[in-house]
Protein backbone atom coordinates (compact mmCIF):
# COMPACT_ATOMS: atom_id res chain seq x y z
CA UNK A 1 0.00 0.00 0.00
CA UNK A 2 1.85 2.85 -1.19
CA UNK A 3 -1.04 5.58 -1.87
CA UNK A 4 -4.21 5.18 -0.34
CA UNK A 5 -7.54 6.60 -1.49
CA UNK A 6 -10.19 6.82 1.44
CA UNK A 7 -14.02 7.59 0.70
CA UNK A 8 -16.26 8.85 3.00
CA UNK A 9 -13.66 10.37 4.74
CA UNK A 10 -15.65 12.82 6.59
CA UNK A 11 -18.07 9.81 7.96
CA UNK A 12 -17.46 8.53 11.47
CA UNK A 13 -14.86 6.19 10.56
CA UNK A 14 -13.27 7.77 7.54
CA UNK A 15 -11.56 10.82 9.27
CA UNK A 16 -10.61 8.78 12.47
CA UNK A 17 -8.81 6.07 9.86
CA UNK A 18 -7.70 8.75 7.83
CA UNK A 19 -5.50 9.92 10.19
CA UNK A 20 -4.27 6.52 11.81
CA UNK A 21 -3.44 5.57 8.18
CA UNK A 22 -1.52 8.88 8.15
CA UNK A 23 0.43 7.89 10.98
CA UNK A 24 1.20 4.47 9.91
CA UNK A 25 1.97 5.28 6.31
CA UNK A 26 2.81 8.88 6.26
CA UNK A 27 0.80 11.87 5.29
CA UNK A 28 1.08 12.17 1.83
CA UNK A 29 0.49 8.27 1.46
CA UNK A 30 -3.38 8.79 2.27
CA UNK A 31 -5.73 11.14 0.17
CA UNK A 32 -8.83 11.55 1.77
CA UNK A 33 -12.48 12.29 0.07
CA UNK A 34 -15.41 13.40 0.10
CA UNK A 35 -18.82 15.23 -1.11
CA UNK A 36 -18.16 17.89 0.59
CA UNK A 37 -15.49 20.55 1.72
CA UNK A 38 -14.88 19.81 5.50
CA UNK A 39 -13.28 23.27 6.28
CA UNK A 40 -9.69 23.84 6.48
CA UNK A 41 -9.35 23.29 10.43
CA UNK A 42 -10.80 19.49 9.94
CA UNK A 43 -8.30 16.22 10.90
CA UNK A 44 -8.85 15.21 6.97
CA UNK A 45 -7.34 18.39 5.69
CA UNK A 46 -4.15 17.94 6.94
CA UNK A 47 -3.18 16.13 4.67
CA UNK A 48 -4.04 15.63 0.74
CA UNK A 49 -7.30 15.94 0.43
CA UNK A 50 -10.02 15.34 -2.85
CA UNK A 51 -13.79 16.53 -3.22
CA UNK A 52 -14.89 13.36 -5.33
CA UNK A 53 -18.80 11.93 -5.39
CA UNK A 54 -18.38 8.09 -5.36
CA UNK A 55 -21.53 7.88 -7.79
CA UNK A 56 -19.19 9.88 -10.36
CA UNK A 57 -16.63 6.54 -11.39
CA UNK A 58 -15.14 9.31 -13.88
CA UNK A 59 -14.61 10.82 -11.28
CA UNK A 60 -13.09 8.85 -9.42
CA UNK A 61 -11.00 7.38 -11.67
CA UNK A 62 -9.28 10.88 -12.33
CA UNK A 63 -8.46 10.92 -8.57
CA UNK A 64 -6.81 7.53 -8.63
CA UNK A 65 -5.01 8.04 -11.73
CA UNK A 66 -3.74 11.89 -10.29
CA UNK A 67 -2.47 10.32 -6.99
CA UNK A 68 -1.24 7.21 -8.49
CA UNK A 69 -3.54 5.16 -6.26
CA UNK A 70 -2.78 1.40 -5.49
CA UNK A 71 -5.38 0.78 -2.57
CA UNK A 72 -8.87 1.70 -2.35
CA UNK A 73 -10.65 2.34 0.94
CA UNK A 74 -14.44 2.90 -0.02
CA UNK A 75 -15.99 3.56 3.00
CA UNK A 76 -19.03 5.74 2.03
CA UNK A 77 -22.19 4.48 3.14
CA UNK A 78 -26.02 4.86 4.59
CA UNK A 79 -26.22 3.38 7.94
CA UNK A 80 -29.46 0.83 8.90
CA UNK A 81 -31.37 3.42 10.76
CA UNK A 82 -31.27 6.68 8.16
CA UNK A 83 -31.65 3.62 5.17
CA UNK A 84 -35.06 2.65 6.26
CA UNK A 85 -36.11 6.17 6.07
CA UNK A 86 -35.57 6.09 2.57
CA UNK A 87 -34.55 2.79 1.26
CA UNK A 88 -34.07 3.61 -2.37
CA UNK A 89 -31.96 6.22 -1.80
CA UNK A 90 -29.99 3.85 0.35
CA UNK A 91 -29.85 1.34 -2.22
CA UNK A 92 -28.64 3.62 -5.18
CA UNK A 93 -25.86 5.18 -2.88
CA UNK A 94 -24.99 2.24 -1.27
CA UNK A 95 -24.31 0.25 -4.67
CA UNK A 96 -23.77 2.51 -6.83
CA UNK A 97 -20.99 3.76 -5.41
CA UNK A 98 -19.78 0.35 -4.20
CA UNK A 99 -19.94 -0.61 -7.99
CA UNK A 100 -18.30 2.63 -9.23
CA UNK A 101 -15.37 1.92 -6.88
CA UNK A 102 -14.94 -1.79 -7.45
CA UNK A 103 -14.80 -0.98 -11.43
CA UNK A 104 -11.79 1.61 -10.80
CA UNK A 105 -10.12 -0.16 -8.55
CA UNK A 106 -10.25 -3.29 -11.44
CA UNK A 107 -9.49 -0.76 -14.21
CA UNK A 108 -6.36 0.54 -11.95
CA UNK A 109 -5.54 -2.87 -10.32
CA UNK A 110 -5.94 -1.40 -6.55
CA UNK A 111 -6.52 -3.18 -3.50
CA UNK A 112 -9.55 -2.87 -2.11
CA UNK A 113 -11.22 -2.55 1.28
CA UNK A 114 -14.69 -2.25 2.39
CA UNK A 115 -16.45 -2.56 5.37
CA UNK A 116 -19.73 -4.89 5.38
CA UNK A 117 -21.49 -4.83 8.72
CA UNK A 118 -23.61 -6.88 11.48
CA UNK A 119 -26.58 -5.89 9.39
CA UNK A 120 -25.60 -8.21 6.96
CA UNK A 121 -27.26 -11.13 9.33
CA UNK A 122 -30.91 -11.29 9.81
CA UNK A 123 -33.69 -13.03 12.04
CA UNK A 124 -33.15 -16.01 10.49
CA UNK A 125 -29.19 -16.42 10.99
CA UNK A 126 -28.16 -18.69 14.33
CA UNK A 127 -27.46 -15.12 17.00
CA UNK A 128 -25.66 -16.81 19.12
CA UNK A 129 -22.37 -17.41 17.90
CA UNK A 130 -22.59 -16.20 14.48
CA UNK A 131 -20.59 -18.14 12.23
CA UNK A 132 -18.00 -16.46 9.60
CA UNK A 133 -20.47 -18.48 6.77
CA UNK A 134 -24.25 -19.00 7.12
CA UNK A 135 -27.70 -18.04 6.58
CA UNK A 136 -27.53 -14.14 5.38
CA UNK A 137 -31.50 -13.07 4.83
CA UNK A 138 -31.39 -9.42 6.38
CA UNK A 139 -34.56 -7.44 6.65
CA UNK A 140 -33.06 -4.22 6.31
CA UNK A 141 -32.09 -2.13 2.84
CA UNK A 142 -29.14 -1.25 4.65
CA UNK A 143 -28.35 -5.43 5.20
CA UNK A 144 -29.36 -6.40 1.78
CA UNK A 145 -26.79 -4.25 0.46
CA UNK A 146 -23.91 -5.11 2.50
CA UNK A 147 -25.15 -8.75 1.63
CA UNK A 148 -24.94 -8.07 -1.86
CA UNK A 149 -21.42 -5.85 -1.27
CA UNK A 150 -20.13 -9.01 0.01
CA UNK A 151 -21.45 -11.22 -2.66
CA UNK A 152 -19.84 -8.48 -5.39
CA UNK A 153 -16.03 -8.47 -3.67
CA UNK A 154 -16.22 -12.07 -3.83
CA UNK A 155 -17.30 -11.83 -7.62
CA UNK A 156 -14.51 -9.18 -8.51
CA UNK A 157 -12.21 -11.25 -6.26
CA UNK A 158 -12.99 -14.76 -8.28
CA UNK A 159 -13.67 -12.88 -11.52
CA UNK A 160 -11.14 -10.39 -12.33
CA UNK A 161 -8.29 -11.44 -9.46
CA UNK A 162 -9.40 -8.19 -7.64
CA UNK A 163 -7.81 -7.89 -4.06
CA UNK A 164 -10.69 -7.51 -2.07
CA UNK A 165 -10.91 -7.28 1.66
CA UNK A 166 -13.53 -6.27 4.24
CA UNK A 167 -14.75 -6.83 7.67
CA UNK A 168 -18.59 -7.55 8.91
CA UNK A 169 -18.23 -4.44 11.72
CA UNK A 170 -20.02 -4.61 14.98
CA UNK A 171 -21.12 -1.06 16.41
CA UNK A 172 -18.43 1.36 16.43
CA UNK A 173 -18.07 3.75 19.57
CA UNK A 174 -16.02 6.74 19.24
CA UNK A 175 -15.43 10.02 21.34
CA UNK A 176 -14.33 11.45 18.03
CA UNK A 177 -16.48 11.65 15.52
CA UNK A 178 -20.14 10.61 16.54
CA UNK A 179 -22.66 8.32 14.11
CA UNK A 180 -24.58 9.06 12.13
CA UNK A 181 -27.73 7.19 12.05
CA UNK A 182 -26.98 3.53 12.64
CA UNK A 183 -29.34 1.15 15.51
CA UNK A 184 -25.95 0.97 17.53
CA UNK A 185 -25.95 4.32 17.83
CA UNK A 186 -27.22 4.33 21.79
CA UNK A 187 -23.40 2.69 22.74
CA UNK A 188 -21.61 6.00 21.88
CA UNK A 189 -25.04 8.14 22.85
CA UNK A 190 -25.04 6.87 26.27
CA UNK A 191 -21.48 8.02 27.41
CA UNK A 192 -22.44 11.67 26.15
CA UNK A 193 -25.55 11.30 28.11
CA UNK A 194 -23.44 10.26 31.13
CA UNK A 195 -20.91 13.33 30.83
CA UNK A 196 -23.21 15.76 30.04
CA UNK A 197 -26.32 15.23 32.00
CA UNK A 198 -26.07 12.13 34.22
CA UNK A 199 -28.67 10.51 32.33
CA UNK A 200 -29.73 8.55 29.16
CA UNK A 201 -32.95 7.61 27.65
CA UNK A 202 -31.94 4.08 25.77
CA UNK A 203 -33.81 3.96 22.32
CA UNK A 204 -32.74 -0.03 22.27
CA UNK A 205 -34.72 -2.15 25.08
CA UNK A 206 -32.97 -3.98 27.58
CA UNK A 207 -31.74 -7.02 27.40
CA UNK A 208 -30.86 -6.80 23.20
CA UNK A 209 -27.33 -7.86 22.98
CA UNK A 210 -25.51 -6.32 20.04
CA UNK A 211 -21.24 -6.63 18.85
CA UNK A 212 -19.49 -3.69 19.31
CA UNK A 213 -15.96 -2.42 19.19
CA UNK A 214 -13.73 0.53 20.33
CA UNK A 215 -12.78 2.44 17.78
CA UNK A 216 -8.96 2.32 18.17
CA UNK A 217 -9.03 -1.96 17.35
CA UNK A 218 -11.70 -1.51 14.61
CA UNK A 219 -8.86 0.86 12.92
CA UNK A 220 -5.84 -1.73 13.67
CA UNK A 221 -8.09 -4.27 11.96
CA UNK A 222 -8.57 -2.86 8.45
CA UNK A 223 -4.55 -1.90 8.74
CA UNK A 224 -3.80 -5.86 9.68
CA UNK A 225 -5.93 -6.80 7.48
CA UNK A 226 -4.86 -4.88 4.24
CA UNK A 227 -1.31 -5.77 5.22
CA UNK A 228 -2.31 -9.50 5.90
CA UNK A 229 -0.31 -12.31 3.45
CA UNK A 230 -3.06 -12.79 0.48
CA UNK A 231 -2.31 -16.05 0.10
CA UNK A 232 -3.84 -17.06 3.82
CA UNK A 233 -7.19 -15.24 3.39
CA UNK A 234 -9.40 -18.05 2.44
CA UNK A 235 -12.36 -15.36 2.58
CA UNK A 236 -12.54 -12.27 0.24
CA UNK A 237 -15.67 -10.38 1.98
CA UNK A 238 -16.14 -10.25 4.78
CA UNK A 239 -14.52 -11.31 8.32
CA UNK A 240 -16.74 -11.36 11.34
CA UNK A 241 -15.15 -8.90 13.59
CA UNK A 242 -15.75 -8.34 17.43
CA UNK A 243 -14.41 -6.87 20.71
CA UNK A 244 -17.62 -7.10 22.91
CA UNK A 245 -21.19 -8.01 23.11
CA UNK A 246 -23.33 -6.28 25.60
CA UNK A 247 -27.13 -4.67 25.90
CA UNK A 248 -27.97 -1.27 27.17
CA UNK A 249 -28.06 -1.96 31.22
CA UNK A 250 -24.77 -3.45 31.22
CA UNK A 251 -22.64 -0.30 29.69
CA UNK A 252 -25.08 1.63 32.29
CA UNK A 253 -24.00 -0.73 34.79
CA UNK A 254 -19.97 0.26 33.86
CA UNK A 255 -20.58 3.89 33.27
CA UNK A 256 -22.23 4.24 37.00
CA UNK A 257 -18.58 2.26 38.55
CA UNK A 258 -17.36 5.51 37.48
CA UNK A 259 -20.50 8.29 37.64
CA UNK A 260 -22.71 6.81 40.81
CA UNK A 261 -25.12 9.22 39.91
CA UNK A 262 -25.90 7.94 36.22
CA UNK A 263 -29.83 7.20 35.90
CA UNK A 264 -30.85 5.49 32.13
CA UNK A 265 -34.47 4.98 31.01
CA UNK A 266 -35.61 3.51 27.84
CA UNK A 267 -37.70 4.74 25.41
CA UNK A 268 -37.66 2.21 23.00
CA UNK A 269 -37.54 3.13 19.16
CA UNK A 270 -39.68 0.57 17.22
CA UNK A 271 -37.65 0.45 14.08
CA UNK A 272 -34.56 0.70 15.38
CA UNK A 273 -35.34 -1.89 18.03
CA UNK A 274 -36.60 -4.41 15.64
CA UNK A 275 -33.47 -3.85 13.46
CA UNK A 276 -31.27 -4.49 16.41
CA UNK A 277 -33.35 -7.97 17.29
CA UNK A 278 -32.49 -9.28 13.74
CA UNK A 279 -29.03 -9.24 14.27
CA UNK A 280 -27.04 -11.28 16.21
CA UNK A 281 -25.88 -11.37 19.89
CA UNK A 282 -22.67 -12.39 19.38
CA UNK A 283 -20.76 -13.11 16.29
CA UNK A 284 -17.36 -15.54 16.28
CA UNK A 285 -14.41 -13.94 14.33
CA UNK A 286 -12.44 -17.09 14.27
CA UNK A 287 -11.74 -16.93 11.50
CA UNK A 288 -10.38 -13.50 11.22
CA UNK A 289 -8.53 -14.47 14.31
CA UNK A 290 -6.82 -17.48 11.87
CA UNK A 291 -6.50 -15.57 9.08
CA UNK A 292 -4.70 -12.76 9.71
CA UNK A 293 -4.54 -12.61 13.21
CA UNK A 294 -7.06 -10.30 14.48
CA UNK A 295 -7.11 -9.15 18.11
CA UNK A 296 -8.89 -6.50 20.38
CA UNK A 297 -7.71 -4.77 22.95
CA UNK A 298 -10.75 -3.45 24.05
CA UNK A 299 -13.74 -4.92 26.37
CA UNK A 300 -15.84 -3.04 27.71
CA UNK A 301 -14.72 -2.23 31.31
CA UNK A 302 -11.36 -0.54 29.38
CA UNK A 303 -13.67 1.31 26.78
CA UNK A 304 -15.69 3.03 29.04
CA UNK A 305 -12.72 4.42 31.41
CA UNK A 306 -11.22 5.93 28.39
CA UNK A 307 -14.32 6.79 26.87
CA UNK A 308 -15.35 8.66 29.64
CA UNK A 309 -12.10 10.32 30.55
CA UNK A 310 -11.76 11.41 26.85
CA UNK A 311 -15.43 12.58 26.07
CA UNK A 312 -14.83 14.87 29.91
CA UNK A 313 -11.80 16.32 28.29
CA UNK A 314 -13.50 17.31 25.07
CA UNK A 315 -16.91 19.03 26.88
CA UNK A 316 -14.96 20.58 29.29
C1 LIG B 1 -25.49 0.61 12.21
O1 LIG B 1 -25.94 0.52 13.36
O2 LIG B 1 -26.17 0.74 11.19
C2 LIG B 1 -24.00 0.46 12.05
C3 LIG B 1 -23.62 -0.95 11.78
C4 LIG B 1 -23.62 -1.93 12.87
O3 LIG B 1 -23.32 -1.29 10.68
N1 LIG B 1 -23.32 0.96 13.20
Amino acid sequence: MKKILITGAMGQIGSELTVFMRERYGRDAVIASGRRDPGDDHPVKDGPYELVDCMDRGRVAEVVKKHNIDTIIHLAAVLSAVGEKDPLAAWNLNMGTLLNTLEVAREYSCKYFTPSSIGAFGPGSPQDNTPQDTIQRPRTIYGVSKVAGELLCDYYYAKFGLDTRGVRFPGLISYVTPPGGGTTDYAVDIYYGAIKNKSYTSFIKEGTYMDMMYMPDALKAVCDLMEADPAKLKHRNAFNVTAMSFEPSMIAAEIKKHIPEFKMDYDVDPVRQAIAESWPNYMDPSCAVEEWGFKAAYDLPKMTVDMLAKLKEKLK
